[in-house]
């Protein structure tokens, strides 16, 4: 009996914006985006970066816990935000694609508030189809392969698309959620962006396949990689991977090759483990820089549009922390308000003895009946 192969796969790299800022035409019809949407992409971006190094210097002052920047990422998070539908499609991020959060809807004052430690800052407004922002490396997948398999069930034309790195991809939750989520056909797209690094941890030994988009063929799902510092690139890949899922096509994993121009988060030195030439060769491809060259090249961009950009994110930005820094504290009490439908008498005597300093014991037996010692 001769062998056969029974198997055999791709990966297809796309770039439709090179460096240079020069675009292929024959990949690129100008109608797929129109000026004015470019333009709103490239202002959007100079908001998103402007709200990011901001952010950094809130925590270095100590006014925010800790943050991991999306500098260098803008492009991955604004062409496929761009396009979903807001408001239609569903979101299930993890924390580096907040550009992508911010036209769906999110208030850009909620990212911010969440980084310095306030949960609202994780309460999704109502209407706003995107989950929490997922700390727990992989877990946001599950939940998008369950949306999407509601989707699914209830006949609504609808799609979700879940953004993770180049680390998730290692955890069991991503395999659960590919495999789950092709067995039901269900309409979600994968969208990995490959920074190259998990936290300290580079992608050759974090993982022995050559491209991240090689798994998908593992489950029978689509596959494509992007140059996902190319917004044209990446908005024509998530485009035509979402218009194929909600037509029943299936799932696709995009593999968006990016880089993380920052540290991991504010926690992190990446001078300890990254060689300099290589962050520089990076800087080089930066997704602002060529986005700018296009859009000079077309008469769209110059630099009296790039001061005034610049500064009206300045003043749009110091308004958003104003908000962040200025909500009011949430009571003492929401702990016990929020938690439990009913308090038990032993809770009950907690909250109303928490500003003593006897919390939890009985006022009458500790005196506190005469004189109550109320700390602010
Ligand atoms: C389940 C789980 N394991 C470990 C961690 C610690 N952790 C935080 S970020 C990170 C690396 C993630 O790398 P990647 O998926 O490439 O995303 P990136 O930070 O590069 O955007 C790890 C291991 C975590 N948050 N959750
Ligand atoms: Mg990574």
């Amino acid at each position: 009996m001769p062998i056969r192969t029974v198997y055999k796969a791709q990966v297809d790299h796309l770039q439709i914006l090179d460096e240079d800022g020069k675009v292929d035409d024959k990949l690129w019809r100008g109608d797929i985006l129109s000026d004015e949407q470019v333009v709103f992409a490239y202002d959007f971006m100079i908001t998103c970066r402007q709200l990011d190094e901001i952010a950094f210097k809130l925590q270095r002052s100590g006014r925010m816990g800790t943050y991991p920047q999306n500098k260098g990422q803008e492009a991955a998070a604004i062409g496929s935000g761009m396009a979903a539908v807001k408001g239609r499609d569903f979101l299930c991020p993890c924390y580096r694609e907040n550009a992508a959060l911010f036209l769906h809807g999110m208030p850009m004052e909620y990212v911010l508030m969440n980084w310095m430690g306030d949960e609202r800052g994780n309460k999704i407004p109502e209407g706003v189809n995107i989950t929490p922002i997922s700390i727990p490396i992989g877990t946001q997948m599950l939940h998008a392969a369950g949306i999407a398999w509601a989707y699914k069930l209830r006949k609504e034309d609808r799609c979700v698309i879940t953004y993770f790195g180049d680390g998730a991809t290692s955890e069991g939750d991503f395999h659960e959620a590919m495999n789950f989520a092709t067995v039901q056909n269900v309409p979600c797209v994968f969208f990995c962006q490959n920074n190259q690094w998990a936290i300290s941890v580079p992608r050759e030994i974090q993982m022995n396949s050559e491209t991240v988009a090689q798994k998908a063929f593992a489950y029978g799902a689509h596959a494509i990689q992007v140059d996902g510092n190319d917004l044209f690139a990446v908005y024509k890949a998530t485009r035509e991977a979402i218009d194929r899922a909600r037509a029943g096509g299936g799932v696709t994993l995009i593999e968006a090759m990016t880089y993380r121009l920052a540290d991991h988060t504010t926690a992190d030195d990446a001078r300890r483990y990254r060689d300099e030439a290589e962050v520089a060769s990076w800087r080089g491809k930066d997704p602002m820089i060529r986005l700018r060259k296009y859009l000079e090249g077309k008469g769209l961009w110059d630099d009296a549009r790039q001061a005034a950009s610049e500064e009206k994110a300045k003043v749009l930005v110091a308004e958003v922390v104003k908000r962040a820094e200025g909500i009011e504290k949430p009571a003492v009490t929401d702990i016990f308000d929020y938690t439990f439908a009913e308090l038990d008498p032993e809770l009950e005597l907690q909250k109303a003895t928490m500003r003593t300093s006897s919390i939890g014991q009985e006022p009458s037996q500790v005196g506190l009946n005469s004189g109550e010692r109320q700390h602010a």
